[in-house]
């Protein structure tokens, strides 16, 4: 039985004083929309079906490499990590998966956990390895890479470590793993680009051969940090490269904070799908680098783009695998919980709009060579303000019309700050 973390008969008293509002509001929309011939029961009921994960390590304050603040009641484990992912989940009923982060979210029981998540209405998303950083219990340290290490004992450990996540995946009912490595260097001539390229694709086979049939590897790229002169894996090139070498579990996942300023993402999106390798998305947005801030926090427009290549992608293949969507944030400055409902709004708020298009009228123009008029096709739809139809397709899951709302009225924070222990200072996640 699902033991929901918040109040359940709360939430629908929260939504009887909204919802004649909302309705009012719902229908206008829906009238305006029905004059452009688009239906806005079917973009909500799309709404509905659609999900993103929620990353267990965004559920605490992050940090920069400067300092972490952290605040009172935050989760100290993984099994209070999964907690708050269930308030997120039962108020915006968009976030029923959590990725986790090994060895960070290490447990004695993996059985049990995945009980602990049952009950509380969570499954599990992609496993995510980590050889960036050493562990105290490591033989071999990372300080020179890992999956593309010189010294063959470091590949080693990293490619049983992967494996260890597979197992673990296999026992929580994960379907992937994302690889990111820091492998890279900070000097010109440190490191041989291609024999660098080689041991890794070398060392990420080992870890493929180990993928159950129904498994994808994720591999991410990244353009620097920590390695400040070139990485491994530095672009979706690069990613691609190896994806290809791996097989067709292979595939790769755009975080969109990772990749040079001004980049065309959606473009990379687009090229991505068409050979078939578009494997996932971490959500956050960036004002310089890869800042981890709140999706659609700074460029909303650059997400709902994201999504328009999506949409396309999709009118073309619907048969075709989704991406796996997830969130991939630093909550420096907020309540981790508020970040991760905003920010889910935000992204569902993009996948609505990108359903809005005309495609149509978008594929005329291009054809005519039309430019202002295929602008006019995304604009027309990046305009509209969908929050009716996501807040109608919330609440009818049984979630908040106001999601921040109800949740600062729970008093959910300052509940767990007199139930959980005090997290220490130390450096955040960057
Ligand atoms: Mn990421």
């Amino acid at each position: 039985m699902t033991q929901a973390p918040l109040s359940q008969d709360a939430i629908e008293t929260h939504n009887a004083q909204r919802r004649e509002a909302l309705d009012d509001d719902y229908q206008a929309l829906a009238r305006t929309l029905r004059r452009r011939g688009i239906d806005a029961d079917r973009v909500k009921r799309s709404v509905a079906d659609f999900s993103i994960a929620l990353p267990s390590w965004a559920t605490g304050r992050g940090g920069t490499r400067f300092a972490k603040f952290a605040i009172p009641g935050e989760p100290t484990n993984i099994h209070e990590k999964l907690e708050d992912c269930a308030v997120v989940q039962q108020l915006s009923r968009a976030t029923p998966r959590v990725s986790l982060h090994f060895p960070w979210d290490g447990a004695s029981d993996y059985r049990a956990l995945k009980e602990k998540a049952d009950g509380l209405g969570l499954g599990f998303d992609a496993v995510n390895s980590n050889t960036f950083q050493d562990q105290p219990t490591q033989a071999h340290s990372y300080r020179n890479g890992s999956l593309s290490a010189t010294d063959s004992a470091v590949r080693e450990q990293a490619i049983a470590h992967n494996i260890d996540c597979i197992e673990i995946g296999k026992a929580l009912g994960s379907r992937a793993i994302t690889v990111w490595v820091g492998d890279g260097s900070n000097f010109p001539g440190q490191q041989d680009f291609t024999r660098a390229l080689d041991r890794y694709i070398s060392a990420a086979s080992a870890v493929y051969a180990a993928l159950p049939d129904d498994w994808s590897m994720l591999l991410e790229h990244k353009l620097f940090e920590p390695a400040f002169y070139s990485t491994v894996i530095s672009d979706w090139g690069s990613s691609l490269m190896a994806a290809q070498e791996l097989g067709a579990k292979a595939k790769c996942l755009v975080d969109l904070g990772h990749h040079a300023p001004n980049v065309n993402i959606e473009q990379i999106v687009a090229r991505l799908h068409r050979v078939g390798k578009l494997g996932g998305f971490h959500f956050n947005d960036s004002k310089y680098g890869d800042d981890d801030l709140d999706s659609g926090s700074i460029n909303p427009h650059q997400l709902f783009l994201v999504f328009s290549e999506l949409a396309e992608a999709a009118a073309r293949a619907p048969a075709g695998p989704t991406p796996a969507y997830m969130i991939d944030q630093s909550h420096n400055v907020t309540d981790p919980i508020e970040s991760l409902l905003s920010s889910t709004e935000a992204i569902v708020s993009a996948f609505a709009k990108a359903a809005l298009v005309n495609r149509d009228a978008l594929h005329e123009a291009q054809e005519r060579n039309d430019a202002m008029m295929a602008f006019q096709a995304l604009r027309a739809a990046y305009k509209v303000d969908v929050s009716p139809i996501l807040a109608v397709a919330r609440a009818e899951a049984g979630g908040a019309i106001d999601v921040l709302d109800f949740y600062r009225q729970s008093n959910w924070r300052e509940r767990k700050a007199q139930e959980r222990k005090a997290v220490g200072l130390g450096a955040g996640i960057v």
